[in-house]
């Protein structure tokens, strides 16, 4: 865990600009009051923004660590998200406002995007997809994309998406997890200027997933003449939309029917598949959209999340449509062409309402300041930061030179595995301490607790566990119930382990120390440790690998390997097997995963009963002094790999 002791407690809580306060959404903390006292009746009061096909019958079944919210409702997602706006003035607004990495744009209103969402559901049916059945998206950051999550939404579809940026290998492996009918691809992505190649990458991938039947191609960034399509499997998009219908109902399911799932990672090698179920799911998105981002009627809301991660479902897709939002969209980095992009397009568009991560706040402070400033951020009235903990210091970067003490600063707490923000403020009326992701929402319930399960004293470090259920909870992982309890519901029965440690300053604040268990945080994207070492050892000159997150000043996190090689094969710092093996773990899950730092060692520091010591290794590369070494079985080896490790990094 890092440690933010001492210091961070004793600044003073900054108060929200009172420009905001005064025409904020949530004006009173009686709302917290009212939720804590029941919070069921809570929700289902909150339930009612959304619209119902049929009304619940009963609000909350909870029987640890399974929920029903709702049950007996029938509602349908993409119907919040479109056809209740068709008839009112929200119909000619902008949905989404998309601008692609070469500079193209295209606007779609909530009634052209109904009108396409309409003709790919009746796409997808063409092709036999039915309700419950799994489709793998694996796009770009293109409008086709949002497209097809609300299109399977409509039809009962279950999406997955796969981040564009996972390899051929990693996209297997979770079409074959889903075993899913349908892949929805383009031809090619934008990066930098250069293109990513995704449908190559599906067609490696479908030479060993025989549930697949259809592949549908978005045509992006290639000469479609250059990307061959298989006669009878593989479908060109906008042929395939000539011809459908612009006529499809949507279909009333269950509260509790399948939404999505979406793969993340745990402790082990084996992603998991994180299941989400439909009007939990939704209300958890739309009421946190419009409380923490303050939506009103006017706003340009732009999340820079890739919508292959949770943020980009819930806070580009499902949140902001379902409360009748403009979202922009944007497909590329933050650098490319220039570094003042993302100000470029605040400028552009006119963006009141701006949520970004940690790690682009650092990388943003470390360019410098001047080309935020050599565009207009006046529109700007919010800030949101998600995916890892937010330092002091970047927090304070962001809040003057982003938002020019103007906007309060909304530092959100939330997983995967809960489907909505859980900790975080509401801007209109809660105190900032930058650093600290301030209080639970209303209506949640969290704790922090020691390893026997008792709360700790404030100030202390400990467990965060939420110990109420709530409804954008998970409600699985995909076809791996024995995992779902053991991952979260062991540890503390009948409370909800998250894997993050926290302390809670005397105020009730809440500030987040990072993961406890094996799973990084690199640039806000997690990996685990586990799964970068199986992709080490699956190199045929690999022995033996163990995989640490080290401090980054960036990324949050860094990955550190160590590596000892089998017979024969040489591995000296600086020499060539470092490139092969950093290149071989990024074609194995993708760039994202690929080592900062790899070392050769003869041996790995075990204790005697064989289990690798992850702590000392970290010692070693964040160059500390080593913790405890009395449980080796042979202290020798770390003595030899830290001072070897001196050596070589100076
Ligand atoms: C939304 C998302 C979840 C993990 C989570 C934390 C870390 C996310 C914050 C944060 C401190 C925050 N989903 N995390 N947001 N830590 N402050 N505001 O990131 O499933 O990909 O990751 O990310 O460790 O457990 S995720």
């Amino acid at each position: 865990m890092n440690n933010i002791e001492g210091k961070v407690e004793s600044r003073k809580a900054i108060q929200p600009p009172k420009k905001f306060v005064k025409q904020a959404n949530i004006t009173s903390k009686k709302i917290y009051e009212k939720a804590a006292k029941n919070p069921p009746a809570f929700w289902a009061e909150q339930a009612k923004h959304l619209s119902w096909f049929k009304p619940w019958k009963k609000v909350l079944q909870w029987k640890a660590p399974y929920a029903k919210w709702f049950v007996g409702g029938k509602i349908n997602a993409a119907y919040n998200c479109l056809d209740r706006f068709l008839g009112t003035p929200t119909q000619n607004k902008a949905a989404i406002i998309w601008e692609g990495e070469p500079g193209d744009s295209r606007t779609l209103t909530y009634h052209q995007l109904h009108a396409e969402v309409c003709k790919f559901a009746n796409v997808l049916k063409g092709l036999g997809v039915k309700k419950g059945d799994r489709v793998i998206v694996y796009m770009p950051m293109v409008p086709e994309l949002a497209i097809t999550l609300l299109s399977c939404a409509r039809i009962g579809a279950v999406h997955s998406v796969v981040f564009g940026g996972f390899s051929s290998e990693a996209l297997r492996d979770r079409i074959q997890d889903a075993s899913a009918k349908v892949v929805v691809t383009a031809s090619g992505g934008f990066r930098r200027g250069s293109v990513i190649q995704l449908k190559k990458n599906v067609d490696a991938s479908l030479e060993h997933c025989p549930t697949v039947e259809k592949v549908v191609v978005v045509n992006r960034a290639m000469d479609p003449t250059q990307v061959p399509l298989k006669e009878g499997r593989d479908f060109w998009w906008h042929r395939l939309m000539e011809d459908a219908s612009a006529k499809c109902p949507a279909e009333p399911m269950d509260s509790e029917d399948m939404l999505f799932t979406l793969y993340t990672s745990g402790t082990t090698g084996k992603p998991k598949g994180i299941v989400h179920t439909t009007a939990g799911y939704l209300l958890g998105a739309n009421l946190t959209t419009r409380w923490i981002f303050d939506l009103k009627d006017s706003d340009v809301y732009w999340c820079t999340a890739d919508i292959g991660w949770v943020t980009g479902h819930s806070y580009i897709v499902y949140g902001p449509l379902s409360n009748g939002a403009t979202v922009v969209m944007y497909e590329g980095t933050p650098d490319y062409p220039e570094k003042d992009r993302f100000w470029r397009i605040i400028e552009k568009y006119g963006v009141t309402i701006f949520y970004t991560a940690p790690t682009a706040i650092r990388t943003f402070m470390k360019w410098g300041e001047e080309f935020p400033k050599r565009r207009d951020l006046s529109s700007l009235r919010l800030l949101g930061s998600v995916g890892e903990p937010i330092n002091p210091e970047a927090w304070m970067w962001y809040y003057e030179f982003i938002g020019r003490k103007n906007c309060p600063v909304a530092d959100t707490w939330w997983q995967t595995e809960t489907g909505s923000i859980l900790i975080s403020p509401l801007p209109g009326i809660t105190p900032m301490k930058p650093g600290s992701a301030t209080w639970t929402m209303p209506g949640i319930k969290a704790e922090i607790l020691d390893e026997k399960g008792k709360q700790v004293p404030s100030g202390s470090g400990g467990y965060l566990v939420l110990t109420h259920p709530w409804p954008s909870m998970m409600r699985g992982i995909f076809n791996d119930p024995e995992r779902y309890q053991k991952q979260y519901w062991d540890k503390f029965p009948g409370k909800y382990f998250t894997g993050d440690g926290a302390k809670q300053d005397k105020d009730g604040f809440f500030w987040l120390l990072g993961r406890i268990d094996d799973v990084m945080n690199v640039s806000g994207h997690r990996i685990s440790t586990m799964e970068v070492e199986s992709a080490l050892v699956d190199h045929h000159a690999v022995a033996e690998a163990a995989v640490v997150g080290k401090n980054h000043d960036i990324k949050g996190q860094a990955i550190a390997a160590f590596v000892t090689l089998k017979e024969g094969f040489k591995g000296t710092d600086g020499n060539e097997m470092i490139g092969v093996l950093k290149k071989h773990v990024a074609d194995k899950i993708g760039a994202l995963a690929r080592p900062d730092d790899i070392h050769f060692t003869a041996e790995l520091p075990k204790t005697r009963s064989g289990k690798i010591m992850r702590r000392l290794l970290r010692d070693i590369a964040e160059g500390r002094a080593l913790g405890d070494t009395t449980t080796l079985a042979d202290p020798s080896v770390v003595a030899s790999l830290k001072q070897k490790y001196e050596e070589t990094e100076g």
